[in-house]
């Protein structure tokens, strides 16, 4: 027994298989390798009564080695061998489960004769996440621990379950407090003493009775509706009812072909890349600021918060859940107590859904104070300006802040659309300052855009990336821009939007092609929920700095809708007319886009294609993509993606447009945009192809190519 990765020790007639592989013993090939000489050793050692199955480090195994799907090294030492190995041994085998054991480590457990687990531990199964499904046994095993119905909303839900769960389902079968592996070897010692029965999950069968005749057709009427098109959850059904139909091994080898039908699908390539790309985009690149735990960050305790409205208590919340005490500012008495009255309220709505408790409101609010005097925020570690989007008053707030926080203090701006250096050069202390664009609303959304300033401190950088993770935001590091990474590519999609309407198109159209292709709401709706007056401000913004392309009919529908007070759903009018909250399609739409076709020429046509509305509105989003790259606003093609499968609905399943990009082809992508460049004129360069993008196509090479 060599492996670096997989140690058996002995202590009497008790034998330890301890995994070793941080961060997360990960089951790789060497893993499993090494499980399988260990539990062969011990097949052949008589002097051994019992097992224990444990892992070192924070976590007993947290799931296969993701990177290994689609590689030679997921077809070496099959974990069907392995835990066939275990189950076949003449001697109790007892898993020793903390941290979190999920997938692949999951179905190791459930290939033990007995499980214990220390009352922190969480146990699932949360493959379907990945676009899989447990490949090892899993959905064989499970339902004939647990039931069909439980086995299905385990896996379909991918949730962890709490050891206390897990006890009362017989999952596990003790909660030990203490020493693990102790307590583990003890019951192991108690099993031979008392000679208790191997138990084999493969041996048992699932009591049909049990199977409501109804379970599996509701479950797939159900997964039409919400996992649109998923492969692996209708996969997941299947493998479940051969569970409860066929005989173990037939079952096995039938989860075998649908976990390949998954892994090797684009569903699940699509979602793979997406967990890692997330965990990078937390990551600075070395080059840029070191690493991050070589630098001295910055400890944030206490946070200050000026404006009080919609964005800054949704902002404040984000840290009252983590612990960290808040002041509120505001210039007026009553703005404050409404400021907080709404955090009261958003609080107090989630206690009433049963997801906190009354008191956890109390302690939450008991963090958070309210002043209407700067000299309050003297000892905040952190203060975020969330005051009304207009230069001039953020570069005054700025500015007052720059004078009153105590030195080291970061200086944070919450803008969406301004330039972070000029906010940054008012606080007299660019160093200090970053932007933390924030998602509204703010206490749920999970990205978070961290706008690094031409003079921001790499530490200051470092430590925001790091409470990010605090208060359990996705954040993505953008360079300064205009939009930022996200709103910057929702700028083209929104003018192709617009042009075709005025072309001839309709909302309902528009918007029903791009949700075919997966997107969470068409842009139509979108505006209308964010805000018809919100999009035309920006837009009259923009067009005051003559930051906008100089064809005249550039996004004039929601600057014409804005005019005739169509603001969207606040005012159950926008691109659609609003029945309550239902969008119908507005024939006065048709007439206000027909007027603006006339007035600036543009020929109405009824062949526009859903296909040609996907290409014009995503191919350029993915173009302006590349020239984020290039420009190194962001520094990963993935950093792209987690903004927009985070903050704009991108559908998961599609890994985000640069992911997708990749999937349709750069070279598609690029023949398209030359396409329309000849078919509708390039006068304003919106068809120009990105000099990476062209560079990657002709290359046959890939975004986030190595
Ligand atoms: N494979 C490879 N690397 C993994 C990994 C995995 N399964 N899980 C985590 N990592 C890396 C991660 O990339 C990061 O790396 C580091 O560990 C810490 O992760 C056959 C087919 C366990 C709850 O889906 O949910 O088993 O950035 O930042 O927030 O049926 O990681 O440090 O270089 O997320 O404390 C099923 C996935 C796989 C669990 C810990 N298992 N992991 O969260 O840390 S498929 C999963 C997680 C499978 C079998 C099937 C979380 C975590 P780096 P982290 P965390």
């Amino acid at each position: 027994m060599d492996s670096p990765v997989v140690t058996l020790t002995r202590n009497g007639a008790i034998a330890v298989v301890t995994i070793d592989r941080p961060p997360v013993n990960a089951l790789s090939a060497d893993v499993r390798r090494g499980l399988l000489d260990a539990f062969d050793e011990l097949a052949d050692d008589p002097g051994v009564a019992g097992v224990v199955l444990a892992c070192a480090g924070r976590t007993f195994v947290a799931g296969a080695e993701i990177s290994e799907f689609g590689t030679p090294a997921f077809s070496e030492a099959d974990p069907n061998d392995v835990h066939a190995a275990i189950e076949n041994l003449n001697i109790p085998v007892v898993c020793a489960l903390h941290g979190t054991t999920l997938g692949g480590g999951m179905e190791l457990a459930l290939a033990c004769h007995y499980r214990i687990a220390t009352p922190t531990a969480k146990l699932g199964l949360p493959e379907v996440t990945l676009g899989l499904l447990p490949g090892g046994g899993g959905t064989q095993r499970l339902p004939r621990l647990i039931g069909a119905a439980d086995a299905l909303e385990m896996m379909l839900s991918g949730a962890p379950m709490s050891a206390q769960t897990a006890l009362e389902k017989d999952l596990i079968d003790v909660i030990v407090e203490g020493n693990l592996l102790e307590a583990a070897q003890r019951f192991v010692g108690e099993l031979v003493a008392t000679r208790a029965p191997l138990r084999l999950a493969s041996e048992v069968d699932v009591d049909r009775a049990s199977v409501s005749p109804t379970l599996f057709a509701e479950t797939r009427t159900s997964l039409a509706k919400k996992a649109r098109g998923a492969i692996a959850p209708a996969r997941i059904v299947d493998c479940v009812v051969a569970a409860v139909t066929r005989p173990f091994a037939e079952g096995l080898k039938y989860e075998r072909d649908l976990f390949v039908e998954c892994m090797n699908s684009r569903q699940s390539a699509a979602l793979r890349h997406a967990f890692f790309a997330e965990r990078e985009a937390g990551k600075l690149p070395g080059n840029l600021a070191g690493n991050a735990k070589d630098m001295d960050l910055r400890p944030i305790r206490k946070v200050g918060i000026v404006g009080a409205g919609t964005m800054g208590g949704g902002i404040a919340m984000n840290f009252l859940n983590a612990g960290i005490p808040v002041v509120l500012l505001e210039v007026k008495q009553d703005a404050l107590e409404r400021g907080l009255g709404l955090i009261r309220k958003n609080y107090e709505a989630t206690a009433s859904k049963g997801r906190m408790t009354l008191e956890q409101v109390a302690q939450r609010m008991a963090l958070c104070s309210g002043s209407l005097e700067y000299a309050e925020l003297q000892d905040c570690d952190l203060v975020i300006e969330a005051v009304f989007e207009n230069m001039d008053i953020k570069k005054a707030v700025m500015t007052r802040l720059g004078e009153v926080c105590k030195p080291g203090a970061i200086i944070a701006t919450n803008t969406s659309t301004l330039d972070v250096d000029v906010l940054a050069a008012a606080s007299g202390r660019a160093a200090d300052v970053v932007g933390m664009h924030f998602f509204s609303p703010a206490n749920v959304m999970r990205l978070l855009e961290v706008v690094r300033g031409r003079d921001t401190a790499p530490e200051v950088l470092a430590t925001v990336m790091g409470l990010a993770r605090t208060i359990k935001k996705v954040a993505v590091v953008s360079g300064v821009c205009f939009g930022f990474i996200g709103n910057r590519m929702l700028e083209p999609y929104l003018r192709e939007c617009e042009s075709l309407l005025l072309e001839g198109a309709t909302p309902t159209q528009i918007d029903h092609a791009v949700e075919a292709f997966g997107m969470a709401m068409g842009p139509c709706r979108m505006i209308d929920m964010a805000g018809v007056d919100v999009a035309a401000k920006v837009v009259l913004e923009r067009r005051k700095e003559g930051a906008l392309p100089a064809d005249p009919s550039y996004r004039t529908a929601c600057q014409m809708l804005f005019e005739l007070g169509r603001h969207g759903q606040k005012t159950a009018a926008g691109y659609y007319r609003y029945e309550g909250r239902t969008p119908v399609h507005d024939p006065e739409v048709d007439r206000v886009m027909e007027g603006l076709a006339a007035q600036y020429g543009i020929a109405r046509r009824s062949d526009i294609s859903d296909e040609e509305i996907v290409e014009r509105c995503l191919y350029p989003l993915m173009n302006e993509g590349a020239k984020i790259l290039e420009e190194g606003i962001a520094y990963r093609a993935g950093d792209i993606d987690i903004v927009w499968l985070n903050g704009y609905g991108f559908p998961a399943l599609k890994g985000g447009p640069m992911h997708a990009a990749n999937v349709i082809g750069l070279e598609q992508i690029v023949a398209c945009l030359d396409h329309y460049a000849d078919k509708r004129g390039n006068a304003f360069g919106y068809w120009t192809v990105a000099g990476l993008l062209g560079d990657l196509a002709a290359a046959e090479r890939a975004f986030g190519d190595a």
